[in-house]
């Protein structure tokens, strides 16, 4: 434990308030973690799965108002609202202390409430941050010591100081109505209330790491990003790392975790995954950006993951995981999802935990009769990924040749372009679009933007946020090159026309031979695109130049009706916006309209 009288003397305010019957320190030992296993077990609030075939597994279900990040319902709380700006929801601090505190009020009576130090990032090293989060659910307990570095060390680490994120966390009713998931970052604070879901209430993911940091990050000058990290390792032994901000459920998990195509093995070529989710970028001594992945886990959407899309992350599922509103198949007690394999199970229970009839499928209402939930989930350590970078406790990082954004579009964007700056790369980043997903509360396949797949996830004005980028661009000596890829267009009967995942390190390849300069490109309107010769597509099947063609083409209408929507998009962001990107955006409507 801790003589911290900050930490000591902030546990005893809280548990005053939340009364739980006693309060049990985390120390990250496996004899702590096996008996919390147990006792969720005793009470039906995990179920172990079967041993021989997965060991160490277990399946969770939450409510079923309770499966998804509730963007409505999370709040910015800084002392001005302009400093959480219009794109986050805001409620002034004193308010929202003065309402949570009325839900916390007694709720974690009859519970137990744990306290789990954990470190984002190695413990003790340079780049480290440390949390504290305080919580009445075991699930979460068991997830962070997954997802994040947990134990006395942390503790030890902290010492005397009062820098720590203090998170508090309570499921108390899981009241819809009332659920609220806080960020005071003026008071390094996150107070969440009313949810059991993962982005919800493992705050050191999204809580910590991206919204607490980001602020963090502008103060102190770096960056937290929404962004997987891999490593490219040509024939000649040579790797070279890559940073890409997707959306939630938009392909980061598997981009970082790609098996390279057939044709590619065979010379010699490798990936490597650093992370999967978040990165935080600094400036390195050479100069150069280096990325850091503060996570010790992955906490992936396990729908879509099977053998031939992502057989390096079900490899990483299949040991010590937990899963979260997956399919539990009773014949031989695992689990089960969509696009796992072509047999789903006969006797099964589905997320709901009801009885499941895989006859029933219908397309057009999954969350209703899906055995898995679109946005179920396996919680899996980082150390069980058959790709994972040597580089992943390296506590510098690794150093970033490029910067990948991207997102869900079935026309505009084109597989790939260049942006032709840093600024212009800001630029592109903060006109990002992406079709809504289930990784969130709401409809899903809408439009909108998502500036640096940072929109849910910063923790200040977004206008801020692009300056900041702006600024570090400004005093990063060798700065990484920036894109965009897309690896969903459709065609005219809504089937995906790149073959993604695996293939997608073609895209890699010229994005990298880019940064390298030794591949041309054609300069649009928009950036520079590749010559269609220049995307390697040997092995491919039904893939043609044409394709690349297509792929890579421009449509001046689709965009020209975009600059529109960005236009709108700014203004609701507001006077923040820097004067370089409405430039930007000016140019990009002239260049479009020439
Ligand atoms: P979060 O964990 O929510 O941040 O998501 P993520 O960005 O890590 O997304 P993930 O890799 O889990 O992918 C989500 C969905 O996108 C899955 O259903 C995948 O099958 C699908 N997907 C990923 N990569 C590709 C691709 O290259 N092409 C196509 N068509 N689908 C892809
Ligand atoms: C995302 O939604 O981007 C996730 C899952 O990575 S959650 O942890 O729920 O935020
Ligand atoms: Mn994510």
């Amino acid at each position: 434990m801790t003589k911290n009288k900050y930490i000591l003397n902030w546990i005893d305010e809280m548990a005053a308030m939340t009364k739980p019957d006693k309060i049990v320190w985390i120390d990250g030992s496996e004899t702590q973690a096996e008996a919390l296993r147990a006792e969720a077990c005793s009470t039906g609030e995990m179920i172990k799965l079967n041993q021989d075939l997965l060991p160490g597994c277990y399946l969770h279900r939450t409510a079923v108002n309770d499966v998804a990040r509730v963007e409505g319902r999370t709040f910015i709380c800084t002392s001005k609202k302009e400093d959480a700006g219009n794109i986050n929801n805001w409620i002034a601090p004193a308010e929202c202390y003065a309402r949570l505190s009325k839900l916390y009020t007694g709720s974690m009576k009859g519970r137990t409430m744990y306290v789990i130090p954990y470190s984002m990032g190695i413990v003790g090293s340079e780049f480290a941050k440390y949390g504290i989060e305080l919580t009445d659910s075991i699930y979460v307990v068991l997830n962070m010591l997954i997802m994040t570095r947990v134990g006395n060390d942390v503790l030890e680490t902290i010492g005397d100081s009062a820098d720590y994120i203090k998170g508090l966390h309570s499921k108390a009713q899981l009241d819809e109505e009332n659920r609220y998931i806080c960020h005071f970052p003026e008071d390094n604070t996150i107070w969440s209330v009313n949810s059991g879901y993962g982005g919800n209430v493992l705050l050191g993911k999204k809580c910590f790491a991206l919204r607490i940091a980001s602020y963090l990050g502008r103060k102190e000058g770096w960056m937290a990003e929404h962004m997987l990290i891999l490593g490219v390792e040509y024939p000649n032994g040579e790797t070279k790392y890559v940073c890409a901000a997707f959306p939630s459920a938009c392909g980061k998990t598997n981009l970082a975790m790609l098996i390279p195509p057939e044709t590619y093995r065979k010379k010699g070529f490798k990936v490597w995954t650093v992370g999967d989710d978040i990165a935080w970028l600094r400036i390195g001594s050479d100069g150069r950006l280096w990325a850091m992945n503060p996570e010790n886990g992955f906490f992936g959407v396990a729908p879509g993951t099977n053998d031939k899309s992502n057989p390096n992350a079900l490899a990483t599922t299949r040991e010590g995981a937990i899963f979260t509103n997956v399919c539990h198949n009773l014949d031989n007690n695992s689990v089960w999802w969509e696009g796992l394999d072509k047999n789903p199970p006969h006797n099964a229970l589905n997320w709901r935990g009801e009885k499941w009839d895989y006859t029933k499928y219908d397309k057009a209402d999954k969350v209703g009769t899906s055995g898995a939930h679109p946005n179920s989930r396996f919680t899996a350590k980082a150390t069980n990924c058959p790709c994972l970078s040597a580089e992943f406790n390296n506590p510098a990082g690794v150093p970033v040749s490029a910067i990948v954004f991207g997102g869900r579009r079935a026309r505009t964007a084109p597989l790939v372009y260049q942006s032709t700056s840093w600024q212009n790369g800001t630029f592109v980043g903060s006109i990002m679009a992406s079709e809504t997903t289930a990784a969130a509360a709401g409809a899903v396949g809408v439009v909108r933007r998502d500036p640096m797949a940072m929109r849910p996830f910063v923790g200040y004005n977004m206008g801020d946020y692009w300056q900041h980028w702006l600024d570090m661009g400004k005093i990063i000596p060798h700065a990484p090159k920036i894109f965009h890829v897309n690896w969903f267009r459709t065609d005219d009967e809504g089937n995906f026309i790149w073959p993604g995942f695996g293939d997608n390190l073609r895209v890699l390849e010229w994005i990298l031979a880019r940064c390298e300069d030794k591949v041309d490109a054609n300069l649009s309107p928009i950036g520079y695109l590749p010559k269609p010769e220049d995307i390697n597509i040997e092995g491919l099947d039904g893939v043609t130049i044409d394709t690349i063609k297509d792929l890579v083409t421009v449509d001046k209408e689709s965009w020209l009706a975009d600059i529109a929507n960005i236009r709108d998009f700014y203004a609701l962001v507001g006077d923040r916006v820097p004067a370089e990107l409405h430039k930007e955006l000016n140019q990009l409507e002239a260049r479009l309209k020439a």
